[in-house]
C-alpha cells in the first residue's frame, strides 16, 4: 500500500527509476507506524532494490545534554533490532549531517533519499545543503503529524482556531491504519554489522546503561507501555485533571513524541478506539496531541523568527515595546534562573522539577516562561533564557512544541490581547496568585520545593 501523495514533499523533482533505497532517519525514531519508513521501504521493493535506514548522530545538537543522548541512543539501539528483524540495515555515523549523507549517497550509489519532516531551522539546513548537492530524487514524508503539515496549510496559521477546522476536514483521509510492517529479503542484511553503542553513547560523555532519568523508561516498547497505561488510568478523567500541575494527570508522553520514538498517529487510533473513556476527555486530549503540536509545526515551518521577538505577532510588538521601560520589579540571570533562586516559590518548584525530571507540567511551562518575561530586562533576553533553560533541561526540549509554547507565553504568538499589565503590556498575564486559585500550590511547592 503506497502513502497519501499529501504526505510526501520532493525536494529534489528527479524520477525514480530503481536503484538502492536510503532513508535517513531523523526525527522519526521509530521502526513502526513511520510513513518515511513505509515510503521508502515500498520504493526499494517495487523494484527489487536494497534499503538501507541511516541515522547521523551530529557533533551538537541545540544544548542537548547526556540525558537526552541517554535517551535518544537507547532508544535508536532498539529501533536498530527491530530493523534487523525485518531485514534491514540501520546506519549510525557520527559527523556533520550532510557530509555523511552525501559520502553515503556515493559510497551505496544510492539512487533515491528519503527523509522525515522536521520544521526546525537545523534540519531544514541539512536539507537544503543535501538537496542542492545531490542529484537524486530526495522525497521529505510527513511522519510526525497525522494530517501532514505542509499540506494542512500553505502559511502560518493565525491560531488553534483557525488551523482546526482545516486539520478535522482532512483527518479521515489521514487518520487511517497503518500497513502491516513488511520485511526485506535476507540478502539486504548481507554485511552488515551491528553498530558500536558504547563508543557511540561514549561519544556524548553517557553510558548505555543508569537512566539519568528514572521515571521513564526510553524506547518505542517503553512508550506503547505507557500510552496503555494512560488510557487505561488517566485519559477517563483527562478532561477535568489534565491542567492540575498537583494532580500530575497528564500522558508524559512527550519526551517519546520528540524523539519519533511513538507515533502521534498510534496515539490518537489508539484513543480513538479506547473502551470506557468519556468523548470529552477524549476530544480535550486529541485537542492537544492533533490541533497544538500541528499548529507548532506550522508556527516554525512557517516563521523563520520562531524563537526570537521578531516572530510575535504585530499586536504583541506594539504592546511590548510601550512598556519596554516598565520598571522590574525582580531582575535574574540565566544562572539564578537555572539554579531555581529566584523570589518565587512556585517559580523555583516548576524550575526545579525540570532539573530533576526532564519534564514540567504544561500549566507551569506557561506560568514558568512569563515569568522570565517578567523578570528579564527585554523580550529578547527572555526568549533567550526560555529557549536555553527549554533546550538544556526539558527531555523534550529542541523541538516546535518547546519553541511555539515559549513563544505563546512571552510573545503572544496564537493568542490575543488582554488586559494591560506592567511590562506585559496586553500579553496575557498569569500571577502567583491566579495559580493559588486554579491548584494546590503547596502540594506542587512541597513536592519539588527542595531545589536539588
Ligand atoms: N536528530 C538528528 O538527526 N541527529 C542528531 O544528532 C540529533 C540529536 C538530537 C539530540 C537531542 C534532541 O532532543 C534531538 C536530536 N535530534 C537529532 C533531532 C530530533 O530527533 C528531532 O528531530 C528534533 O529535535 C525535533 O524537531
Amino acid at each position: 500500500m503506497s502513502i497519501h501523495p499529501g504526505r510526501i514533499h520532493t525536494l529534489t523533482p528527479l524520477p525514480y527509476t530503481g536503484g538502492p533505497v536510503a532513508y535517513w532517519m531523523s526525527r522519526d525514531q521509530r521502526a513502526d507506524d513511520n510513513w518515511a519508513l513505509i515510503h521508502a521501504r515500498n520504493s526499494a521493493m517495487a523494484s527489487r532494490a536494497s534499503f538501507r535506514v541511516i541515522f547521523t548522530l551530529a557533533p551538537s545538537f541545540l544544548n542537548a545534554t547526556s540525558r537526552h543522548y541517554q535517551f535518544m541512543l537507547t532508544g535508536l539501539c532498539e529501533t536498530e533490532r527491530a530493523l534487523a528483524e525485518r531485514n534491514i540495515p540501520m546506519y549510525v555515523i557520527l559527523g556533520d549531517p550532510a557530509e555523511i549523507i552525501l559520502q553515503f549517497i556515493r559510497k551505496h550509489a544510492i539512487k533515491l533519499l528519503v527523509t522525515d519532516f522536521d520544521p526546525i531551522r537545523i534540519k531544514q539546513r541539512w536539507c537544503a545543503r543535501i538537496a542542492s548537492s545531490a542529484a537524486i530524487p530526495f522525497h521529505e514524508i510527513d511522519a510526525h503529524n497525522i494530517v501532514p503539515c505542509r499540506f494542512v496549510s500553505q502559511k502560518k496559521e493565525f491560531a488553534a482556531r483557525t488551523i482546526r477546522p482545516k486539520i478535522n476536514r482532512l483527518l479521515d483521509s489521514f487518520l487511517t491504519p497503518f500497513p502491516k510492517p513488511a520485511s526485506m529479503p535476507s540478502a539486504n542484511m548481507r554485511g552488515h554489522r551491528r553498530n558500536n553503542w558504547d563508543a557511540i553513547a561514549s561519544s556524548r560523555n553517557t553510558t548505555m546503561t543508569a537512566p539519568e532519568i528514572n521515571w521513564i523508561v526510553p524506547g518505542a516498547r517503553a512508550a506503547h507501555t505507557r500510552l496503555t497505561a494512560v488510557i487505561k488510568t488517566t485519559l477517563k478523567r483527562y478532561h477535568h485533571d489534565a491542567n492540575d500541575p498537583a494532580l500530575d494527570a497528564a500522558s508524559r508522553l512527550s519526551p517519546y513524541l520528540h524523539f519519533g520514538q511513538l507515533s502521534a498517529q498510534r496515539v490518537a487510533l489508539s484513543v480513538d478506539t479506547a473502551a470506557d473513556v468519556p468523548p470529552e476527555a477524549k476530544e480535550s486530549f486529541l485537542e492537544q496531541l492533533i490541533v497544538r503540536r500541528e499548529l507548532a509545526d506550522n508556527f516554525c515551518l512557517n516563521e523563520k523568527h520562531y524563537d526570537i521577538p521578531a516572530g510575535f505577532p504585530a499586536w504583541a510588538k506594539r504592546t511590548l515595546a510601550k512598556h519596554a521601560k516598565d520598571k522590574r520589579e525582580y531582575l535574574y540571570t540565566y544562572k539564578l534562573f537555572e539554579e531555581a533562586k529566584t523570589h518565587d516559590a512556585l517559580w523555583n518548584a516548576a524550575q526545579t522539577q525540570l532539573r530533576r525530571e526532564g519534564y514540567m507540567h504544561g500549566y507551569m511551562r506557561m506560568y514558568w516562561a512569563k515569568k522570565i518575561l517578567e523578570w528579564t530586562r527585554s523580550p529578547a533576553e527572555a526568549m533567550r533564557i526560555a529557549v536555553r533553560l527549554n533546550d538544556t533541561w526539558q527531555l523534550d526540549g529542541r523541538d516546535p512544541n518547546g519553541y511555539t509554547g515559549i513563544a505563546w507565553s512571552v510573545g503572544g504568538v496564537h493568542d490575543r490581547p488582554w488586559g494591560e499589565h506592567p511590562v506585559f503590556g496586553q500579553i496575557r498575564y498569569m500571577n502567583y496568585n491566579g495559580c493559588k486559585s486554579k491548584f494546590d500550590i503547596a502540594k506542587y511547592i512541597e513536592r519539588y520545593g527542595a531545589s536539588t
